[in-house]
Formats: structure tokens, C-alpha cells, sequence
């Protein structure tokens, strides 16, 4: 539901055919950067639990995105909160024009439907230290409608980008239906 690009490229001699590129990734680490992000609603309303309101926030950041360029590289939208993970590009490490455009222009959309204030002032960033820590992020944004007692498998959460990834063949259809733990150093919320 969300353009995703990012760091996979096809690699024949994988048996899942594709591979993360460490060397494209190494670059953007270190120039633009990619970012773990969660961004949560104010006094945790439940504001995407309709699939109108989320409509309206890809709305905002497919807005934001053709003006401020960056990828998604995952994302996963539960009702009182999102997780995200983007890589900015090249010489650019301003998330927070974007995050704030993003936020002022979804809550403009919503008009009267939306009480205000819609978002928490503040977000959790992590800045991605390395590949490890990248896929580690990744199953942490996909695995969260889980961990949250909203869904019994990712598969199941349909404001994700895990259909993407299992397209791309990262995942099996099934991942995540075991219990998935993660380092506390991983995620936030
Ligand atoms: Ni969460």
C-alpha cells in the first residue's frame, strides 16, 4: 500500500532471490541515512483504526514524499501509532521537516472528523547502525500487530508493508506465527 524501494536488489544465487546490497547500504548509511521511527497519537486516540483515515495519512505521505524525497523501507500503522523505517537521501538527514509535514498535512485532511491535538509532539528516532540492525528493525515494524494483541500472524495486519517483503521473498507467508523475541535495543513501542 506504501511505495516501498530500499535496500534489496535480486541475487539469483539466494534462495530466497534477493539479497541485501551492503555496499549501496553502506552509502546511505553514512550520507542520508535510514531511520527507525514511532510516532504515536496524541493521549493514544485511536485514530487509524478506519482504512479511511489511513488512506488519508498514505495520502499525506505520498504528498510529502514528491517535494522532500525518501524511501520507506517499512512501515506498519496500528491504530494509536506508526512504525517506520526510511532512508533519506544522499546529504539530507532532515526527518523532521518531513515528520512535521506529514502531520500538519494529515490533520488538515481529516478537518472536523479528527479531534485536535492529533499527534504527540514528539517521536522516537534510531538512526540505523548497520545491515544487522536494519533486517532486525524490519522484522520488529512487521512483527508489531502481534506484539500489540491485535493480530495472531503479520500476515493478518493489512497496514503493513510485510505483503511487500514477502513478495520480495524475505519472509515465508507464515513468519511470525511463532513467537518472534527481540533484544531491547531493538524498536520502541
Ligand atoms: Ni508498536
Amino acid at each position: 500500500m506504501f511505495p516501498l524501494t530500499g535496500c534489496l536488489r535480486y541475487d539469483q544465487t539466494s534462495p530466497q532471490g534477493f539479497a541485501f546490497n551492503p555496499v549501496r547500504y553502506r552509502r546511505t548509511y553514512i550520507t542520508g541515512g535510514t531511520y527507525f521511527f514511532t510516532v504515536v497519537t496524541a493521549r493514544r486516540k485511536p485514530i487509524f483504526a478506519s482504512t479511511d483515515v489511513v488512506d488519508i495519512l498514505r495520502r499525506a505521505f505520498r504528498h510529502v514524499r514528491a517535494n522532500h524525497p525518501f524511501q520507506i523501507d517499512a512501515i506498519c500503522i496500528l491504530p494509536d501509532h506508526l512504525h517506520c523505517l526510511w532512508t533519506l537521501p544522499d546529504n539530507d538527514s532532515d526527518h523532521s521537516t518531513r515528520w512535521r509535514l506529514i502531520k500538519t498535512r494529515f490533520t488538515r485532511a481529516c478537518g472536523e472528523n479528527v479531534a485536535r491535538p492529533v499527534w504527540q509532539k514528539r517521536y522516537w528516532e534510531h538512526l540505523i547502525r548497520d545491515e544487522d540492525d536494519f533486517r532486525r528493525h524490519v522484522d520488529y515494524i512487521h512483527y508489531n500487530p502481534v506484539k500489540h494483541g491485535l493480530a495472531d500472524r503479520p500476515i493478518d495486519w493489512k497496514y503493513s508493508s510485510f505483503d511487500k517483503w514477502i513478495e520480495r521473498g524475505h519472509y515465508p507467508p507464515d513468519w511470525g506465527t511463532d513467537p518472534v523475541d527481540f533484544d531491547d535495543a531493538v524498536g520502541s513501542e
